[in-house]
Protein backbone atom coordinates (compact mmCIF):
# COMPACT_ATOMS: atom_id res chain seq x y z
CA UNK A 1 0.00 0.00 0.00
CA UNK A 2 1.84 3.43 -0.67
CA UNK A 3 1.22 6.68 1.00
CA UNK A 4 -1.00 8.35 -1.17
CA UNK A 5 -3.47 5.15 -1.04
CA UNK A 6 -3.55 5.19 2.88
CA UNK A 7 -4.02 8.34 2.68
CA UNK A 8 -7.12 8.90 0.46
CA UNK A 9 -8.50 5.45 3.18
CA UNK A 10 -7.90 8.00 6.30
CA UNK A 11 -9.49 10.76 4.53
CA UNK A 12 -12.22 8.30 3.46
CA UNK A 13 -12.73 7.41 6.74
CA UNK A 14 -13.03 10.86 8.34
CA UNK A 15 -15.48 11.64 5.79
CA UNK A 16 -16.99 9.11 6.97
CA UNK A 17 -17.23 9.55 10.55
CA UNK A 18 -18.39 13.39 9.72
CA UNK A 19 -21.27 12.70 8.11
CA UNK A 20 -22.28 9.65 11.19
CA UNK A 21 -21.90 12.45 13.66
CA UNK A 22 -23.91 14.88 10.82
CA UNK A 23 -26.87 12.31 10.79
CA UNK A 24 -26.64 12.15 14.33
CA UNK A 25 -26.69 15.52 15.63
CA UNK A 26 -28.85 16.64 12.65
CA UNK A 27 -32.03 18.77 14.19
CA UNK A 28 -34.30 17.85 10.97
CA UNK A 29 -34.55 17.64 7.36
CA UNK A 30 -34.39 19.72 4.71
CA UNK A 31 -35.31 19.58 1.38
CA UNK A 32 -34.95 21.48 -1.83
CA UNK A 33 -37.66 22.47 -3.65
CA UNK A 34 -37.68 23.94 -7.32
CA UNK A 35 -40.76 25.79 -8.42
CA UNK A 36 -40.88 25.89 -12.04
CA UNK A 37 -42.88 26.31 -14.95
CA UNK A 38 -42.86 26.08 -18.90
CA UNK A 39 -42.03 29.55 -20.12
CA UNK A 40 -44.86 32.25 -20.42
CA UNK A 41 -47.52 30.45 -22.61
CA UNK A 42 -48.18 28.09 -19.33
CA UNK A 43 -51.18 30.12 -18.52
CA UNK A 44 -52.34 29.85 -21.34
CA UNK A 45 -53.75 26.26 -20.33
CA UNK A 46 -55.85 27.64 -17.72
CA UNK A 47 -59.36 27.30 -18.93
CA UNK A 48 -58.57 24.94 -21.74
CA UNK A 49 -56.83 21.80 -20.18
CA UNK A 50 -58.52 19.62 -17.98
CA UNK A 51 -58.15 21.05 -14.28
CA UNK A 52 -54.96 19.61 -12.76
CA UNK A 53 -55.36 19.76 -8.83
CA UNK A 54 -55.05 17.19 -6.60
CA UNK A 55 -57.64 14.37 -7.21
CA UNK A 56 -59.30 16.44 -10.24
CA UNK A 57 -58.36 14.07 -12.77
CA UNK A 58 -54.63 14.66 -13.75
CA UNK A 59 -53.57 13.98 -11.00
CA UNK A 60 -50.21 11.75 -10.99
CA UNK A 61 -52.06 8.37 -10.08
CA UNK A 62 -54.69 8.73 -12.95
CA UNK A 63 -51.97 9.80 -15.54
CA UNK A 64 -50.35 7.07 -17.03
CA UNK A 65 -46.79 7.72 -18.83
CA UNK A 66 -47.19 8.24 -22.48
CA UNK A 67 -44.37 10.02 -23.68
CA UNK A 68 -46.13 13.02 -24.08
CA UNK A 69 -43.80 15.77 -22.88
CA UNK A 70 -45.67 15.86 -19.60
CA UNK A 71 -43.94 13.46 -17.70
CA UNK A 72 -40.48 12.23 -16.31
CA UNK A 73 -38.49 15.29 -16.74
CA UNK A 74 -38.43 16.13 -12.65
CA UNK A 75 -35.71 18.28 -11.25
CA UNK A 76 -34.24 15.57 -9.14
CA UNK A 77 -35.68 12.39 -10.53
CA UNK A 78 -38.89 13.63 -8.44
CA UNK A 79 -42.70 14.28 -9.28
CA UNK A 80 -44.42 13.79 -12.31
CA UNK A 81 -44.88 16.50 -14.66
CA UNK A 82 -48.42 16.60 -15.03
CA UNK A 83 -48.48 20.25 -16.26
CA UNK A 84 -47.13 23.17 -17.76
CA UNK A 85 -46.07 24.15 -14.00
CA UNK A 86 -45.23 22.29 -11.10
CA UNK A 87 -43.33 21.30 -7.86
CA UNK A 88 -40.39 19.27 -7.77
CA UNK A 89 -39.06 18.11 -4.45
CA UNK A 90 -35.76 16.48 -3.28
CA UNK A 91 -37.52 13.76 -1.99
CA UNK A 92 -41.13 13.49 -1.57
CA UNK A 93 -40.69 11.39 1.97
CA UNK A 94 -39.21 12.51 5.25
CA UNK A 95 -39.04 12.03 8.64
CA UNK A 96 -41.54 13.36 11.16
CA UNK A 97 -40.00 16.21 12.99
CA UNK A 98 -38.02 20.06 11.76
CA UNK A 99 -38.19 20.08 8.26
CA UNK A 100 -37.01 22.54 6.61
CA UNK A 101 -38.41 23.61 2.85
CA UNK A 102 -35.53 25.47 0.58
CA UNK A 103 -37.92 26.82 -2.42
CA UNK A 104 -35.99 28.27 -5.29
CA UNK A 105 -38.02 29.71 -8.48
CA UNK A 106 -36.61 28.13 -11.21
CA UNK A 107 -38.92 30.21 -13.19
CA UNK A 108 -37.45 33.07 -15.68
CA UNK A 109 -40.67 34.93 -15.80
CA UNK A 110 -42.85 33.73 -13.58
CA UNK A 111 -43.93 34.49 -9.64
CA UNK A 112 -44.22 31.79 -7.70
CA UNK A 113 -44.74 30.66 -4.00
CA UNK A 114 -45.14 27.92 -1.84
CA UNK A 115 -48.12 27.38 0.42
CA UNK A 116 -48.30 23.99 3.05
CA UNK A 117 -50.99 22.34 4.30
CA UNK A 118 -52.04 18.78 5.12
CA UNK A 119 -54.31 16.78 3.26
CA UNK A 120 -56.49 14.33 5.02
CA UNK A 121 -57.93 12.31 1.81
CA UNK A 122 -55.86 12.26 -1.61
CA UNK A 123 -59.00 12.09 -2.99
CA UNK A 124 -60.52 14.84 -2.26
CA UNK A 125 -59.32 18.28 -4.51
CA UNK A 126 -58.59 21.29 -1.89
CA UNK A 127 -61.31 23.78 -1.52
CA UNK A 128 -61.07 26.38 -4.28
CA UNK A 129 -62.47 29.54 -4.59
CA UNK A 130 -63.03 29.53 -8.50
CA UNK A 131 -63.98 33.10 -8.82
CA UNK A 132 -60.44 33.73 -7.99
CA UNK A 133 -58.75 30.64 -9.55
CA UNK A 134 -56.89 30.00 -5.97
CA UNK A 135 -57.31 27.68 -3.40
CA UNK A 136 -58.90 28.64 0.15
CA UNK A 137 -55.85 28.88 2.64
CA UNK A 138 -58.08 28.86 5.29
CA UNK A 139 -60.58 25.87 4.87
CA UNK A 140 -56.95 24.29 3.37
CA UNK A 141 -55.65 24.09 6.65
CA UNK A 142 -52.96 26.71 5.76
CA UNK A 143 -49.76 25.51 7.81
CA UNK A 144 -47.20 28.24 6.03
CA UNK A 145 -45.70 28.96 3.35
CA UNK A 146 -42.75 31.01 1.10
CA UNK A 147 -44.68 34.06 -0.19
CA UNK A 148 -44.31 35.40 -3.97
CA UNK A 149 -41.12 34.26 -5.14
CA UNK A 150 -39.85 36.42 -7.84
CA UNK A 151 -37.78 34.57 -10.67
CA UNK A 152 -34.67 33.09 -9.30
CA UNK A 153 -35.47 34.18 -5.95
CA UNK A 154 -35.44 31.53 -2.48
CA UNK A 155 -36.85 31.42 0.67
CA UNK A 156 -36.72 29.04 3.46
CA UNK A 157 -39.40 27.91 5.45
CA UNK A 158 -39.27 25.51 8.97
CA UNK A 159 -41.95 23.45 10.06
CA UNK A 160 -42.42 20.94 12.53
CA UNK A 161 -44.55 18.03 10.78
CA UNK A 162 -46.37 14.92 12.24
CA UNK A 163 -46.52 11.63 10.35
CA UNK A 164 -49.14 12.13 7.73
CA UNK A 165 -49.45 13.71 3.63
CA UNK A 166 -49.46 17.13 3.14
CA UNK A 167 -49.81 19.11 -0.21
CA UNK A 168 -46.94 22.06 -1.72
CA UNK A 169 -48.79 24.02 -4.07
CA UNK A 170 -48.76 27.66 -5.33
CA UNK A 171 -51.66 29.65 -5.01
CA UNK A 172 -50.97 32.49 -7.53
CA UNK A 173 -54.12 32.58 -9.28
CA UNK A 174 -54.31 29.34 -11.83
CA UNK A 175 -51.69 27.59 -10.99
CA UNK A 176 -52.61 25.36 -8.44
CA UNK A 177 -55.35 23.99 -11.26
CA UNK A 178 -51.99 24.25 -13.47
CA UNK A 179 -51.58 21.31 -11.49
CA UNK A 180 -48.54 23.22 -9.54
CA UNK A 181 -48.73 20.88 -6.15
CA UNK A 182 -47.33 18.03 -5.24
CA UNK A 183 -47.50 15.62 -1.65
CA UNK A 184 -45.61 14.70 0.79
CA UNK A 185 -45.18 12.01 3.23
CA UNK A 186 -44.29 12.55 6.55
CA UNK A 187 -43.11 9.23 8.29
CA UNK A 188 -43.26 8.48 12.11
CU1 LIG B 1 -46.98 29.32 -9.26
Amino acid sequence: MNITRRVTIALIAVGFSFSAIGAANAAGTTINVSLWDKGDHAMEMLGSAPPMGMAMGAGPGNMAPQGNGMMGKGMMGGAAQRGPMGISLERDTVPAGEVTFKAINDSKTMVHEMVVAPVADTARPLPYIKDEERVDEDAAGHLGEVAELEPGQSGALTLTLKPGTYILYCNIPGHYMLGMWTLLTVTQ
